[in-house]
């Protein structure tokens, strides 16, 4: 737990504005590279990129959160029983505080919210 790199991670603050007009879509984040925090779930709880993707969380709920890689296990009742951080990333998540990774070597990757038991997602990044 005590690792925190914080230095691999690029928090952008999605909510500012940033006062340019003309932007095509008023979307800031692209569904295919984000994923998106809803009724304490991470949404798609699959997401697949490339190798060299840079993967954006973000919160959507007015909820604190947390995305933290590592392995776990999950009970029946869809919670996590157990939690084991890789130390990769964990950083906190909230609303206008996006969490940004970039993944360089394809294989999957497992993370969750270190505060909500039901928050699991996997990341699986392809060559
Ligand atoms: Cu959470």
């Amino acid at each position: 737990m005590a690792a925190v790199l914080v230095a691999l991670l690029l928090v952008s603050a999605c909510g500012s504005s940033s006062g340019k007009s003309g932007s095509a879509s008023t979307a800031k984040h692209d569904s295919a590279t984000t994923v998106t925090t809803k009724l304490l779930s991470f949404m798609p709880g699959t997401l697949t990129v490339k190798a060299g993707t840079k993967v954006t969380w973000v919160a959507g709920d007015g909820i604190g959160h947390t995305v933290t890689t590592g392995t776990f296990t999950v009970g029946s009742d869809g919670l996590r029983t157990a939690q084991h951080p890789d130390g990769k990333v964990n950083m906190p998540l909230s609303k206008g505080h996006d969490v940004s990774y970039t993944f360089t070597k394809p294989g999957k990757y497992t993370y969750y919210c270190s505060i909500h038991h039901g928050m699991n997602g996997v990341i699986v990044v392809t060559p």
